[in-house]
């Protein structure tokens, strides 16, 4: 397979200016007939061939301007040769069959559970008729189906029964296709401009109670994005469709969002306060790119993070509006270091957007959503807020309607605001997160911070240029007084000092305010600096930020030289814990201890090999030392946040939940009892799936898992649940046994991507079980990607980056995980996704 490069872009042949497509139905022989209005493209080369892109096809006719030709497809696609092409505009018509009940990839037209659908982005257009199957090929769509299923939709207006209009131009990848015999949760929306908008949840009949909270997730995302960004939606109706089958989280069609159905349905007893939130955002997300993707979408798919950093992005700010800002960003940077400087230290790192790619399908990844994300938040926080709305402005108004790349996107903030980036641009080609390394001294009253820049090499990238840095920096006394309110420092050079004059005493730095850049910091601070920090620090990111410095200094301690667990954090952390001021969402992110992977990565960028047994007995010595410690508070802490009255998902209440929790998990290193009792009582899924948590890290818990059980085996979703928990609950030694029975039990649907990752990914989530010195976990997952692989490549390569963090570990575990790397290739046949996934891996 041959390398895609950016370098070797070149615009298509052709512009469509039209597509008809009508589909009959049918689960093995569906017939699509497409009508593609075209013309020579005045902007490329004339006289070419015209390539149609098509895989898994049989071409029943082909016709060009009603004559009949008679060209063969090849393995992927179709050439109709520049000698039969009219010089003007010209109608090519196919008729095409395919089988979506045994399309098992879920790419292209497929089915789940009686149901027909669509998952196009990013190549599966070419899956269901022969197209030039690339984003900057823009066209208006009529699709018309024939089938006996009452629910039929498509992109854009309804004209008809089963027949749709699409006024909007757009890419293949946005197009959809759904029948089904579904029910619809109906509301409305009326628009700043005064249109009124039709809204539909669809779910299979037995769900359609649990569709309020999308529904009114739906409502407030485009409330807000009218408010906040100007943009008011454009058609007469939005459709979104629950489907249990499918790859991702949900997907932006126009007009017609299908959705992983963990990310609409929720009731309170069914749904976790993490599920609520995951589905406003994703709901939120999907929206959003109404806007950033599908007006605007993308030139080729190395520009991928254009839509999804800036979606990512639009998705953030609209959670922190609707919830806690400060807590909202305290978890995205969490994620962000779990997932995105996890990948970009390790074989698998990338530039935002990437300059070659095997397998595009390879790159939703953590580094172009995430750290996308994070660019779009520098720029912002470089050229100040109200910069930021008139670039984004022009950027509408200028690119509206048309496939853009990330130099159109920069060179709108140079436009709207005069600011070069030239230099910033490195964020989005160089791969890598930087290390910023603080020191400092004080003399005559004259403050000196001096920080280096360090941009660590990545695979295929040895050479990197000084980024440009946004740090926000305040000062505090050692009082906890703030000395320096934020202030924005630009580094943008290898080395920089900036001097604070005129101060009484050193202060403590409060560095990287926010998290300013995703960076990773070194500085050494005293755990006397950092408490004062975690009590007095006016931001709360860097206020929790103290508690995790402390609580991985004396986790690492711990592992490295067995020193006890030390005062200062536990005096610290009760401190906070009791400090009812204190949102109880801040206070249970504080309570939690840095996970397993985490102090892994910790210890391996600080230039250790981490001990997975080490870090998870450390792990939970600190806990049982710290419940010793907040005993005496436990009950009426845990009695004063019960969450009294009916359910509400607000993120007031589920603090409230979170909190309780945390410290029934600390209670519980001391008694179960409070656990089982809270178990016993709950009134959500969060609070039943909390305390089964508890249980379970604790070796209890066996009851109450055949209750859950009994109780939920019929919903799908909880079901998910019930299989991964016990998984990433487990006990290191147990962790692949008990992933190996339940990969037998009766309900484990392999095919289903959610069932396969709530087992599988919950393997790679218990980090001792995953990383045990036996390698049986190694093993077991490489089996299982060998097994998944010809029926769902994309599942496989994504649960293939389990195994991307191999070079942090020992030898003998190195070894282990590259012997199961190459066993795994050596496969016959393997996919192009997880055969590149592969090769990147091994290096
Ligand atoms: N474009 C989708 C999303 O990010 C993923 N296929 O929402
Ligand atoms: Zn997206």
């Amino acid at each position: 397979p041959t390398a895609i490069l950016l370098s070797d872009y070149t615009p298509f042949s052709h512009l469509i200016d039209h597509v008809t497509l009508h589909f009959t139905l049918h689960p093995l022989q569906t017939r699509v007939s497409a009508r593609l209005s075209l013309r020579p493209n005045p902007a490329a080369v004339q006289g070419q061939d015209l390539r149609l892109d098509g895989e898994n096809l049989s071409l029943l006719s082909l016709a060009l301007n009603g004559k009949p030709l008679a060209h063969a497809p090849d393995e992927t696609g179709l050439t109709i040769p520049a000698a039969d092409l009219p010089n003007g505009p010209f109608t090519l018509e196919t008729e095409v069959e395919i089988s979506p009940q045994t399309n098992t990839s879920l790419d292209g037209l497929y089915m789940s559970n009686g149901m027909y659908c669509t998952q196009c982005e990013a190549q599966g257009f070419r899956k269901i008729t022969f197209y030039p199957d690339r984003p900057d090929v823009m066209a208006r769509f009529d699709v018309t189906m024939d089938t006996d299923l009452p629910t039929q939709l498509s992109n854009g207006n309804p004209t008809g029964p089963g027949a749709w209009h699409d006024p909007w131009p757009k890419p293949a990848y946005l197009f959809a296709l759904v029948a089904g015999d579904l029910v619809a949760h109906t509301d409305h929306f009326t628009t700043l401009s005064g249109r009124r908008v039709t809204l539909n949840i669809y779910t299979r009949a037995g769900d359609a109670h649990k569709c309020a909270y999308a529904m009114d997730s739906l409502i407030r995302s485009m409330r807000w994005d009218e408010q906040v960004y100007g943009r008011e939606y454009d058609l007469d109706i939005f459709n979104i469709v629950a489907v249990d089958d499918f790859n991702m989280g949900a997907m932006e069609n126009k007009g017609l969002n299908i959705f992983n159905s963990k990310l609409v349905l929720a009731t309170p007893d069914t749904a976790t306060d993490d599920d609520y939130a995951r589905i406003e955002a994703v709901i939120a997300h999907e929206y959003f790119h109404n806007w950033t993707g599908n007006r605007i979408t993308c030139r080729d798919w190395f520009q991928l993070c254009l839509k999804e950093g800036l979606t990512v992005y639009r998705d953030q700010q609209f959670s922190g509006d609707m919830r806690s800002a400060p807590v909202k960003r305290i978890e995205d940077v969490l994620a962000l270091r779990a997932r995105q400087f996890r990948e970009d230290g390790g074989p698998l790192a990338h530039a935002v957007r990437p300059d070659s790619y095997v397998e595009i399908n390879n790159f939703y990844t953590a580094t172009i959503y995430e750290k996308g994300a994070e660019v779009i938040g520098m720029l912002k926080t470089l050229v100040g807020d109200a910069a930021y709305a008139d670039a984004l402005n022009l950027y509408f108004t200028r690119h509206d309607g048309h496939a853009a790349t990330i130099e159109d996107w920069l060179q709108v903030f140079t436009d709207a605001t005069g600011h070069d980036l030239t230099q910033f641009k490195h964020w989005y080609t160089q791969a890598g997160t930087p290390h910023l390394t603080l020191t400092d001294d004080f003399k005559n009253g004259t403050y000196t911070l001096y920080i280096k820049q360090n941009n660590p090499t990545t695979p295929g990238q040895p050479h990197k240029d000084p980024k440009v840095i946004p740090i926000a920096l305040g000062l505090l006394s050692t009082s906890g007084a703030e000395v320096l309110p934020t202030t924005i420092l630009t580094l943008t050079q290898a080395e920089h000092s900036f001097e604070f004059p005129n101060l009484t005493a050193k202060p403590i730095p409060s560095a990287l305010r926010g998290f300013s850049a995703p960076v990773v910091l070194h500085q050494t601070q005293s755990n006397t600096d950092r408490a004062i920090l975690l009590a007095h620090d006016t931001d709360a990111f860097n206020k929790c930020e103290a508690g995790r410095a402390l609580a991985k200094s004396a986790l690492t301690d711990h592992i490295l030289h067995q020193t006890p667990t030390p005062h200062d954090w536990l005096a610290a952390i009760t401190a906070v814990t009791r400090e009812t001021t204190l949102d109880p969402a801040f206070r249970a992110l504080t309570l939690r201890l840095p996970s397993d992977d985490d102090i892994a990565q910790t210890l391996h960028a600080s230039g250790h090999i981490p001990d997975p047994a080490a870090i998870h007995a450390a792990r939970r010595t600190l806990q049982t030392d710290l419940a010793n410690h907040l005993k005496p508070h436990l009950p009426s802490l845990i009695a004063a946040h019960q969450t009294p009255g009916d359910f509400s998902p607000s993120a007031i209440a589920a603090g409230h939940r979170a909190f309780r929790l945390g410290l029934l998990s600390l209670m519980a290193r001391i008694d179960t009892a409070p656990a089982t009792h809270a178990y016993q009582n709950a009134k959500s899924m969060t609070e039943q799936l909390g305390a089964l948590a508890i249980l379970l890290d604790n070796g209890m818990g066996q009851p109450e898992l055949a209750q859950f059980h009994a109780q939920w085996q019929n919903d799908r979703l909880v079901m998910d649940k019930w299989f991964g928990l016990q998984i990433s609950m487990a006990a290191p030694d147990h962790a692949a046994h008990i992933t190996k029975f339940l990969t037998e039990h009766a309900d484990f649907d392999w095919k289903n991507p959610n069932r396969f990752r709530a087992v599988i990914a919950s393997l790679a989530a218990n980090h001792a079980g995953f990383h045990h010195a036996s390698g049986q976990g190694y093993a077991l997952l490489a089996d299982w990607l060998i097994k998944l692989d010809p029926v769902n490549p994309q599942t496989a390569a994504r649960m293939s980056t389990a195994f991307e963090t191999w070079p942090r570990y020992d030898q003998t575990r190195q070894t282990l995980i590259r012997n199961e790397l190459s066993r795994i290739r050596q496969t016959p046949n393997l996919s192009r996704n997880l055969g590149e996934m592969l090769d990147r891996m091994l290096g």
